[in-house]
């Protein structure tokens, strides 16, 4: 959206809303009402509430604060705050039912439309108000996910279409691994208009050699690390991985089950038998940690994954995306829910980054060895809650999307983060490693 002219922001962003509002209204009108309010796992929201938060949050940062406009509805912003209430609590909570909350983020939308029209986007505070609009859409679409994930955990007979993802190309001729010269690059974004306040700024950061995974880790390479054992042997697990370990019981990705000597999973309501060329899904950070010790591997740090998915050695410039500068495409990565699970490992080859590295981008998010910290020269945007509060408080930074990720909230410069026992959201990850003297002359 960079440079667009004001007239095509508008309609733009105005797009940009509804697209990602008829998801969200597809997710919440999937199930029946009685549904929407049930919890699937202390883990996550009931659905109506990511419903009318999303809602509230619009009304918050558009109608109030850009708009300078009167509350809609000031009476339910605590209820709606994700630092008031934990989501394990949120299913007692006074919420609005389902009508209601349709009715409420029509409400707003329909005042944040009129907004956007009549907004001045024009002069010193364009970026401002441009971004809180595309802060708004982001944060929704991380909510569309959010709610992909509570789906996910739901029980019953699907209710959400897709299509097929595409198959893998030459997956068998791929190298297992690239390289990736070390020297300096740059990480972080100053000019990326949607990026968020943890992207920023741009800054220069020296990574040694590394050698990195050419796809994500699959279910095929993680079975081998399950039937050696790998779930019994403490001496591949950290310590407080192995502590996890035992305390969840942990012995397989969430949604596997063993019957007879096979491995099933389900998905969206469908068992079926575990593909083994597709990247594994639903393991946590402890679990991806153990996996790399056992390979004789390591995770990437952050620094390391963004430079695979972004430095150009051609030029010595970060690319926006792996495969350059124009917004993904759907024959260059698996995001924005169309289909409902990772494409095989070794599928789009049009979405290569320049070391050769595949499906960075989508597919699956992953797991990095590198705590959710700030960039030097951070400055919280718009508010402390977005980012600045989770630093340094036990997170580990994710990379890369997953197919539930929206395209417009992805990017190379893009940080999740969550808790390293996290496993319903769709995360797997690759593996690196430090080459040695003698593969490098
Ligand atoms: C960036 C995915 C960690 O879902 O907790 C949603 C995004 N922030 N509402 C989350 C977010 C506020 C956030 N993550
Ligand atoms: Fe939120």
């Amino acid at each position: 959206p960079a440079d667009l002219g004001i007239e095509a922001l508008r309609t733009h962003v105005a797009g940009e809303m509804q697209r990602t509002r008829d998801r969200s209204i597809t997710l919440t009108s999937a199930v029946d009402d009685d549904e929407l309010v049930e919890q699937h796992s202390p883990l996550m929201s009931p659905l109506v509430w990511d419903l009318a938060h999303v809602g509230s949050q619009e009304e918050i940062w558009l109608v109030r604060d850009v708009g300078g406009r009167s509350a809609v509805r000031p009476d339910i912003d605590d209820l709606y705050d994700a630092f008031q209430h934990a989501r394990a609590d949120r299913p007692s909570l006074p919420l609005l039912g389902p009508t209601e909350a349709r009715q409420y983020v029509t409400t707003v939308r329909d005042k944040v439309l009129d907004l956007l029209e009549r907004t001045p986007l024009e002069g010193r505070r364009l970026v401002e108000r441009a971004f809180a609009f595309g802060m708004i859409v982001q944060h929704e679409q991380q909510h569309d996910e959010t709610m992909l994930a509570t789906h996910q955990l739901r029980r019953g007979a699907p209710v959400l279409d897709d299509v097929p993802p595409p198959a893998a190309m030459e997956a068998d001729s791929l190298p297992a691994e690239v390289l990736v010269p070390g020297g300096p690059f740059v990480m972080g974004t100053s000019t990326e208009p949607w990026a968020l306040d943890n992207e920023r700024p741009a800054h220069e950061v020296h990574v040694a050699d590394f050698c990195i995974d050419t796809t994500p880790v699959t279910n095929g390479q993680f079975l081998r690390f399950i039937d050696s054992g790998g779930y019994d042997q403490p001496r591949w697990w950290s310590e407080q991985g192995w502590q996890y370990r035992q305390h969840a019981q942990l012995h397989a990705p969430l949604f596997w089950s063993n019957e007879d000597g096979t491995w099933w999973r389900r998905r969206f309501g469908r068992v079926e038998p575990v593909a083994l060329d597709e990247p594994v899904v639903h393991v946590c950070f402890h679990e991806a940690q153990a996996y790399a010790n056992w390979a004789g591997k390591r995770l990437p740090t952050e620094q390391e994954w963004e430079k695979a998915a972004r430095f150009d050695p051609h030029s010595g410039r970060s690319l926006r995306y792996p495969w350059g500068q124009e917004d993904p495409r759907p024959e260059q990565a698996n995001l924005g829910q169309r289909h409902l699970r990772p494409a095989p490992a070794g599928a789009y080859p049009a979405g290569a980054a320049p070391c050769g590295a595949r499906q960075l981008l989508g597919d699956v998010w992953e797991w990095t060895a590198s705590d959710f910290l700030p960039y030097p020269g951070f400055a919280a945007f718009p508010y402390r809650e977005y980012s600045e509060v989770f630093f340094g408080t036990g997170h580990k930074v994710l990379r890369g999307g997953s197919f539930g990720t929206d395209a417009a909230a992805c990017r190379g410069t893009f940080r999740n983060w969550d808790y390293p026992i996290r496993r319903q959201i769709f995360a797997g990850f690759r593996c690196a490693r430090t080459p040695g003297r003698d593969e490098l002359s």
